[in-house]
């Protein structure tokens, strides 16, 4: 089975929506597999953006991911990399479509509450960096008959 990492972003913590972030995701039928509340250190905030290094709003950004503490997710499901994009919305929250997270709560793109892995490549590379291989926790849900053919 697949899996991904997102992150409530420091935004999404001050604002209470942790919980209904994590509620998204259960609710779609995707499981919980990893789970932290942390603060972030700049030599990993700049780790996991490292692709946007030479972007000019790079060290804003890692800024605001080192403001405050972050939960930390690993989700596992089919297809639950794209899905889970789906779900949190366009980068720029102003522009994201009602029903997903961004497009739901956010009003400016430096401040768009969540990030998602994009890839199947992407999302091996940022498990490995915010989780240890004991953090993760596998189990079967006893709901999966009811959520796969
Ligand atoms: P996403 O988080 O949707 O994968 P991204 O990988 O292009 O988007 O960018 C990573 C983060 O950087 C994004 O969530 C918010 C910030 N960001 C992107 N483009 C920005 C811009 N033009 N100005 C300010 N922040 C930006
Ligand atoms: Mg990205």
């Amino acid at each position: 089975m697949e899996r991904t990492f997102l992150m409530v972003k420091p935004d999404g913590v001050q604002r209470n929506l942790v919980g209904e972030v994590i509620r998204r995701l259960e609710s779609k039928g995707f499981t919980l597999v990893g789970l932290k509340l942390m603060n972030v250190s700049r030599e990993l905030a700049e780790k996991h953006y490292d692709v946007h290094k030479e972007r000019p709003f790079f060290s804003g950004l890692v800024d605001f991911i080192t403001s405050g503490p972050v939960v930390a997710t690993v989700w596992e499901g089919d297809g639950v990399i794209a899905s889970a994009r789906k779900i949190i919305g366009a980068t720029n929250p102003l522009t994201a479509e009602p029903g997903t997270i961004r497009g739901d709560y956010g009003v400016s793109i430096g401040r768009n509450l969540i990030h998602g892995s994009d890839a199947p490549e992407t999302a091996q590379y940022e498990i490995n960096l915010w989780f240890t291989q004991e953090e993760l926790v596998s189990w079967q849900p006893t709901l999966t008959p009811w959520l796969y053919e």
